[in-house]
């Protein structure tokens, strides 16, 4: 039994292209602990009209070229095509204890969850691809994998937002500082923080109707991330 330690989200319609993104350290807990934190939640159109892919980013900040995933966790990316906020379609992901590019992935779904919201069980079910860390693996004409290391695309002027939001400030470190505001707005232009970091991801390519029976224009449905130990 799994329970979840964090959650990131974005919402995608069918036909349409919104993205809502989450942030990285959200909590004391996962702030200690990389490699249980979600940066992000990606949805985008696939490599045809047809397809989608679906992205998580985690452990970010990474400096180094040897990260790993955490192979007690169970990282899952969950779909909701109902429009009631539960999932109907889970991807489960575990790592197991191999370091960098011997590190083994394996990723299951889409599946109906044996159970909904903050506990999970592993599943048996489903189509399940694995690949080694770094590389890509599955069909192109189905389910397509990837986990690895990749440049965080997040964006974020992080020096200037604790400027005007300081007492989100790390007690240590380069983005320490001053307890009260020295700015009230983002610079033009702003630096890039999170540019020189990578951060490690779960990326998840495959037909949309996998994901949504539906082939109504305006049919939606929603995707978000959860990391459970
Ligand atoms: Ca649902």
């Amino acid at each position: 039994m799994y329970a979840l330690v964090a959650v990131g989200l974005a919402t995608i319609g069918v036909s349409a292209q919104r993205i809502r993104a989450s942030d990285h350290q959200d909590t004391p807990e996962v702030e200690l602990n990389p490699r249980m934190d979600i940066n992000d939640v990606y949805a985008f159109p696939g490599a045809s009209a047809d397809r989608i892919a679906l992205i998580m980013t985690t452990s970010s900040p990474i400096a180094g070229q040897t990260a790993s995933f955490d192979p007690n966790l169970l990282y899952q990316l969950k779909i909701d095509n109902t429009g009631d906020a539960v999932e109907d379609l889970v991807f489960q992901i575990t790592f197991d204890d191999g370091v960098g590019a011997a590190q083994k992935y394996t990723i299951r779904g889409p599946v109906a969850p044996s159970m909904t919201g903050t506990k999970a069980t592993l599943l048996t079910t489903g189509t399940t691809v694995t690949g080694n860390v770094g590389s890509i693996a599955g069909s192109s004409s189905s389910v397509q994998t990837f986990a690895g290391l990749k440049a965080d695309p997040f964006v974020v002027d992080l020096e200037q937002f604790f400027a005007i939001l300081p007492d989100r400030r790390p007690s240590t470190g380069s983005l320490s500082g001053p307890s009260t505001p020295t700015a009230s707005a983002f610079r033009n232009p702003g630096i890039d923080f999170l540019k020189p970091f990578n951060a490690l991801a779960i990326a998840i390519e495959l037909p949309k109707a996998m994901l949504q029976p539906s082939t109504d224009a305006a049919a939606k449905f929603g995707v978000w991330g959860t990391i459970s130990r």
